[in-house]
């Protein structure tokens, strides 16, 4: 019998160790990411899409980085994920994911985030070999990785073609956009919060420049111009919704 003593004093040493650490006033976060076009969820491959200037379009790929998320309590003070996370529509997976960092219960005023990565998080080679695969930038375009990889195809008045509308980090120009989202008194109250990270695909032709595929062409990866006109038609991209089930 004695010798279980120490054995069982440890333990609770140890329960009660972990049991300081949990804190009952926190919420896990998890994030689920929506594509729209319009206020439709996004179709892809069908040609049922129509830009600003005329042009009919359709989607087949949208891969993109969202990093640095921050939520912003109303008391001012501020709670940060270092987490890289990596969409593509078509692996489901990627659609959801749960932050490392709890928030305490609390009354939120924003979540800002970065789209794309910013030049401290876009190193090449630092993200892995299944992301230098999908997603590099080439090194002589000053590299990194994308931020986007948008693709399609569009029909045109001279005729269809396929579009890649990616955006990264041309020649050391950090062309991220720092998202920041008001929320109307977001209340975290229960143990998990769920949100919409909510990306409208059509306003990335639209707002202020109306994107036009035949004058940009069917590659831009080495076009400063149209790396700044695609930051600022992001501008109003991205938006947050509840779940109806939260
Ligand atoms: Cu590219």
């Amino acid at each position: 019998m004695k010798k279980n003593i120490p054995f069982l004093f440890l333990l609770v040493l140890f329960f009660s160790c972990t049991n300081n650490k949990i804190d009952p006033e926190e919420a896990t976060v998890t994030i689920s990411f929506e594509h729209i076009n319009n206020q439709a969820p996004l179709i892809l491959n069908q040609q049922i899409y129509s830009n600003a200037v005329g042009q009919d379009y359709s989607i087949k790929t949208v891969k993109y980085f969202v990093s640095q998320i921050v939520f912003h309590n109303a008391d001012g003070s501020v709670y940060t994920n270092p987490t890289i996370h990596y969409v593509d529509i078509r692996d489901k997976e990627s659609l959801t994911v749960t932050l490392p960092q709890n928030i305490p219960f609390g009354n939120y005023s924003s979540i800002s985030f970065v789209y794309g990565l910013a030049p401290e998080d876009n190193i090449t080679g630092s993200l892995g070999i299944d992301l230098d695969r999908l997603m590099e930038w080439p090194v002589p375009m000053g590299g990194g990785y994308h931020y986007m990889k948008l693709e399609g195809d569009y029909q045109g008045g001279n005729g269809s073609d396929f579009f890649n509308f990616h955006a990264g980090p041309l020649a050391g120009n950090d062309y991220s956009i720092a998202v920041d989202i008001p929320l109307n008194n977001l209340l975290a109250t229960s143990k998990t919060l769920n949100l919409n990270i909510v990306m409208n695909v059509s306003n990335w032709f639209q707002n202020p420049t109306d994107w036009d595929f035949e004058y940009w062409g069917s590659g831009i990866m080495g076009n400063p111009d149209a790396q700044a006109t695609v930051q600022k038609n992001g501008a109003d991209v991205f938006s947050i919704t509840l779940p109806l089930t939260n």
